[in-house]
């Protein structure tokens, strides 16, 4: 089955995905999966060819003679764009993708040793370094990429070259790695996820065993003892998300599969521990993660610097497929709102609206410098976003014993499998820019299940449901609704108030005192220079005016009147009583966070002030 995790057989899951291949999404999501296939994916692979990445594979091989290109870990943007590749391709049967994915995968084949070692970085002179150096070279976190693509690939195309390439190295692996045999940890994690996968995939405990092994060497000062490489404290010890964010969230993401796998109350408690201290501590409104350009790193508790704010995209997606997989562990709709949360703004803020150009750093304040680039040096966050756009109606159902679940709310048509029932799913909704869901079932037999609809926490627990027009007996567990009966032919009418909030941080981020920002159901806002050229949206004082909704181009854009402040520019600081700030009153127009930097650049603010003083 196409499942980006497998969680079918995990004895610890509450939750397995539906195959990807069975729904078809054609809503918001909808729009950006397509512009990733239409898009993003080729124009990916163009770069892929002319900054080298696909040359240090022929290089490796010999069929060219060059130096290696970029940094050592440039494979993984060719594994990352193969698994976004493998995602799309079943649906549009191109001949180009095909033909560049084949190519691909043949280079990759004629690049592997023997043995089956295969990082076109530690070739030539560079093969005595192989596996020396875990902490800081990346060979694990390759390896990693390498066989989450090639697990993809098999899913989705039902091909097994791409595999067999990954296995054998897996193996090499897992030979060279183990108790008893060589010991150390990726100083970047992703090797934890990559194998629990393939255990999913070969059913070979072999791989989970190691999965287990890299977790357990953690804090024994192997790679380098340190936050910044998860390697202070052992895994089940840690109190506190610190150090590189992407690292914290992939390893995070690993520990949750082996928990799913192993059940280690252990790991799960830790792992509750530190989505509290995440989620209430240190991410930002936008499901952003990581405070500090120094180290990629999240920063201390309330440390949510505005401008200066990290928040690589990477991270987002770490944080999303995290949440995915504490999901799939619990059914608790949490994991869902945060999965949303990172979604709406800090994940989809990292792709331009033409899917060319990417962040990789997400400010939530800016004098219009920073703007999105088609490509990287360090290009790791392009190919991720192309990897969870291409796969991102995975994360709408699921299914578990007593019934079907929906997570995210999207146009499509979907077919699921429960308990070898056919089920027919469609939403026709407008989300998220409309508050409103229509679900038509069908089952054919009829079929008795419970359906669960996630009820998102930003809805205050308010909503209108109905089942052909009739109110339906329900109940709330966990943030789902949930309703069991006989289903035969039903619409389910469900709709959320998509209210205009006002929301405050918690006093300790100190520099967003006396600020709020918007949010509109699952959606921040923010003010951006060109659509509020009278006045510098850092000076715009909101007030409580109402604010009225505008929807353009289908996307629902906040109109309200509010003040702009100004002072003397000259002064920076100035005794109280004798500044002299004046109030113009002006009209301003907010607009999606995710949407900010696709016009003239200009100042952008998310947090804004609240009232004059
Ligand atoms: O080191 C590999 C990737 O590059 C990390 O995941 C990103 O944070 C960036 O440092
Ligand atoms: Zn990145």
């Amino acid at each position: 089955m196409a499942f980006v995790v497998d969680t079918s057989k995990s004895p610890y899951a509450l939750l397995t995905p539906v195959s990807l291949r069975d729904v078809k999404i054609s809503g918001f999501l909808g729009k950006y999966r397509q512009r990733t296939i239409d898009v993003s994916i080729p124009t990916q692979f163009e770069l892929l060819e002319s900054t080298g990445r696909l040359d240090n594979f022929r290089r490796a091989s010999g069929k060219i003679k060059k130096d290696f290109q970029g940094f050592f870990f440039n494979d993984t943007d060719v594994y990352k764009w193969l698994e976004a590749a493998s995602y799309v391709f079943p649906d549009t049967k191109d001949r180009n993708l095909d033909k560049n994915m084949k190519s691909v995968i043949n280079e990759i084949k004629d690049a592997q040793e023997p043995d089956g070692y295969l990082d076109t970085y530690f070739m030539f002179d560079k093969k005595t370094l192989r596996w020396t150096n875990l902490k800081d070279l990346h060979e694990l976190y390759c390896a990693g990429h390498l066989i989450q693509a090639a697990v993809a690939h098999k899913r989705n195309t039902g091909e097994e070259n791409l595999f067999n390439i990954a296995k054998k190295f897996a193996d090499n692996i897992t030979n060279t790695f183990g108790s008893g045999k060589k010991e150390g940890t990726s100083g970047h994690p992703e090797i934890e996820m990559a194998l629990v996968e393939l255990y999913r995939e070969t059913r070979d405990k072999k791989y989970l065993d190691l999965a287990k092994f890299f977790l357990d060497e953690r804090g024994k000062g192997l790679v380098g003892g340190d936050e910044y490489h998860i390697d202070h404290l052992p895994f089940t010890k840690l109190n506190e998300v610190t150090g590189h964010a992407v690292r914290m969230l992939y390893l995070l993401s690993g520990a949750t599969d082996i928990y799913l796998e192993n059940g280690d109350k252990a790991i799960f408690e830790t792992l509750n521990r530190l989505w509290n201290d995440l989620v209430f501590k240190k991410m930002y409104i936008t499901g952003g993660v990581g405070s500090r350009y120094e180290g990629e790193s999240i920063g201390q508790a309330y440390e949510l610097p505005n401008r200066r704010a990290y928040t690589e995209t990477c991270a987002a997606i770490g944080n999303f497929m995290w949440n995915w997989r504490m999901l799939l562990a619990t059914g608790d709709g949490k994991f869902a709102d945060v999965m949303e949360q990172t979604l709406y703004n800090g994940l989809l803020s990292g792709i331009s609206l033409d899917g060319k150009n990417y962040f990789y750093v997400n400010p939530l304040e800016d004098r219009g410098g920073h703007r999105r680039q088609p490509w990287y040096e360090v290009a790791c966050c392009p190919p991720n976003l192309a990897r969870t756009l291409g796969s991102i109606q995975n994360y709408i159902y699921t299914t578990s014993k007593d019934g079907i679940w929906i997570h995210l709310y999207e146009e499509n048509d979907a077919k699921i499998n429960l308990s070898d029932h056919e089920i027919l799913i469609s939403q026709k909704t407008k989300y998220p820019w409309d508050g409103k869901i229509k679900i038509e079932i069908s089952a054919k037999p009829p079929f008795d299940f419970t359906l669960f609809l996630r009820i998102p926490g930003w809805a205050d627990g308010k909503f209108d449901v109905d089942i052909n027009g009739k109110s339906v007996e329900h109940s709330i567990e966990k943030g789902y609704l949930k309703i069991k009966k006989t289903w035969q032919d039903d619409t389910i009418t469900i709709e959320f108030p998509m209210k205009v909030k006002r929301m405050k941080s918690n006093p300790f981020v100190r520099e967003n005192t006396d600020k709020v920002t918007i949010m509109r159901g699952p959606v921040v806002y923010c003010a951006e220079a060109c659509d509020n050229p009278a006045f510098d949206v850092w000076n715009l004082i909101i007030g409580n005016g109402k604010i009225q909704e505008k929807v353009e181009d289908g996307v629902v854009t906040l109109k309200g009147n509010g003040f702009a402040k100004t002072s003397n520019e000259e002064i920076l600081y100035q005794e109280k009583g004798k500044a002299k700030y004046t109030y113009r009153e002006v009209e301003f127009t907010l607009i999606p966070y995710h949407r900010w930097a696709n016009s003239e650049p200009g100042p952008m603010a998310v947090w804004l002030f609240d009232r004059k003083g």
